[in-house]
């Protein structure tokens, strides 16, 4: 039976799925937080910086992570050799910069570990990855270049923003020309673990391209016009973008020797975990949205022709199974989930049994802004969570209602600032690691007023790399592999509670208003 295998490189983790397409099986579940790899300073999968904008990952660690995860499957005894292709996800925006392809480099050697092999290869020694919000400069200049952020809305689908790609390699430009010129390749996150895993230059997927400012979306191509903005010859840079259901390469001999992979195993283009997860969660047509709950979290939903934001927070990105999808981004997602939970003493348990036995709709009044890292959604640079309440919940003494806030806040939020995609969705579909807590999917039933489905696997973006990897190379078609993978769970309905309402729409504007006084405008 034919195996696949999916990878995702997410911020804190690097995951991979093995399913059996023909028996909508999943063979093997694996996951490398990046905490495991103390050597890297990264225990978030970003380096600690005093300026709280800038916000750059080791590259090296994705491909540390890559061995130890595949060395971990081969532990558990999966059968590498059984795999007929390979495709994976990465973090959006993300950039890594090299010397020289990695196809012109000599064969790498079995007796040191591979990224220690890389590491003279990188040109940057740290990637900028989507938290980076340290370009509001470069996002003004770019903007300014090409007749303002409506055009670059027009021309790309999202006005110039912070963490996208293109912004981010002008400020390298800017401030290290040198090691600028050094550079001969630029990759997505994507990309570059694309290109080790074939040991090749990979290509860019359309979908992840769509997130750097510089892919026209009328022609799929990069746009020469913020091409020629944002840095000099930096076309000679770019990878080219393709379809999403190109074949880029094979596993490099390295990881056949290493890993048992059989010779010649096709990889597919990699994509962004945002487009991943939505071939994952099956959730292709509109009137459906994903409400993905990560280290971002974000809402996402499938569209046949590109809707814009009209606030400009939103994003249009490709849609690996055809057509585009619309996304919005949250920075503090579980980032500021895990700092109300540490700063109250709730483990995992306790915080949802405080949403749904401790606590009720509404929180008795209390409202939290949930800005623990800077945020894109509405854009708040100097963060600072504002509790709005009694005594007891404004110092942090009240852990139950702590715990609703925050969840009760960044509900209320994805609904406001998704509100462009297409009015309220008639079914939210969660996924991603707090999608497991019932009181966080109560929540969103009741804010939405909609019904929220999971799916039995918790990692839609690799799902999602695997169905790609089966879809293109095993020629299966999507209904087949939806109707095997991406079934929700018939056991998780939340279905909205009609009287929470208008709690909801008070606390809403309540919330609203807060937040007028605190976003940058
Ligand atoms: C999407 C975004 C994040 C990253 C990390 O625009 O910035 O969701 O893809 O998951």
């Amino acid at each position: 039976m034919a195996h696949y295998l999916g990878l995702d490189c997410s911020t804190q983790s690097l995951s991979a799925l093995v399913i059996d397409a023909e028996r909508g099986k999943i063979v093997a579940d694996e996951s490398v937080p990046f905490a495991a790899l103390p050597e890297f300073r990264s225990p978030h999968g970003f380096l600690e910086h005093p300026d709280p904008r800038i916000k750059h990952a080791d590259p090296l660690l994705w491909v540390a992570a890559l061995e130890v995860l595949l060395g971990r499957l081969r532990q558990r005894g999966v059968d590498l050799a059984r795999i007929h292709g390979v495709s994976g996800a990465g973090q959006q925006h993300g950039s890594v910069y090299l010397r020289a392809p990695l196809d012109s480099t000599p064969p790498w050697r079995d007796d040191a570990p591979l990224h220690e092999q890389l590491a003279p290869l990188l040109s940057r020694a740290t990637a900028p990855i989507w938290l980076d919000s340290a370009t509001s400069e470069e996002c003004h200049e770019i903007a300014a270049a090409v007749g303002g952020d409506d055009e670059l809305v027009r021309v790309t689908g999202s006005r110039a923003i912070e963490r996208f790609t293109g912004p981010q390699i002008r400020r390298f430009f800017k401030q290290e020309p040198r090691a600028y010129a050094a550079t001969a390749e630029i990759h997505l996150v994507s990309s570059f673990v694309a290109s080790v895993l074939t040991k090749t230059s990979a290509p860019v997927d359309r979908g992840d391209g769509a997130g750097m400012n510089l892919l026209d979306l009328q022609t799929l191509d990069w746009s020469p016009a913020l091409v020629a903005v944002t840095a000099p010859d930096l076309a000679s840079r770019l990878p080219r973008p393709v379809p999403c259901d190109t074949i880029v390469g094979t596993v490099a001999p390295y990881f056949v020797r290493r890993y048992g992979f059989a010779p010649r195993t096709p990889v597919v283009v990699f994509t962004g975990d945002n487009p991943s997860s939505l071939v994952g969660m099956g959730a292709t047509t509109p009137g459906t949205a994903v409400i993905s709950l990560g280290t971002s979290d974000t809402v996402f939903a499938a569209m046949e022709r590109p809707r814009t934001d009209p606030r400009g927070f939103g994003h249009v990105f490709g849609h690996p199974a055809g057509g585009f999808m619309s996304l919005i981004c949250f920075a503090n997602g579980s980032l500021a989930r895990e700092t109300v939970a540490r700063r109250v003493g709730l483990d995992w348990a306790g915080f949802e049994r405080a949403i749904l036995q401790d606590t009720k709709p509404g929180n008795d009044g209390a409202l939290l802004l949930p800005y623990f890292v800077p945020e894109m959604t509405p854009r708040i640079t100097a963060p600072q969570p504002l509790l709005r309440g009694d005594a007891a919940f404004t110092t942090w003494r009240d852990p139950a209602r702590s715990a609703r806030a925050i969840v009760e806040a960044q509900a209320l939020v994805m609904r406001r600032y998704s509100d462009w995609i297409g009015g309220t969705p008639e079914r939210l579909l969660a996924t991603g690691g707090a999608s497991s807590n019932q009181g966080i999917l109560r929540v969103i039933a009741d804010v939405f007023q909609a019904e929220v489905h999971r799916l039995r696997v918790k990692n839609a973006s690799a799902l999602g790399a695997a169905l790609r990897a089966a879809q293109v190379v095993g020629q299966l078609d999507w209904a087949f592999l939806f109707e095997r993978f991406a079934a929700p769970d018939p056991a998780v309905v939340v279905r909205p509670a009609p009287e929470t309402r208008p709690i909801y729409e008070e606390m809403g504007a309540r919330l609203a208003a807060e937040i007028h006084q605190l976003a940058d405008r």
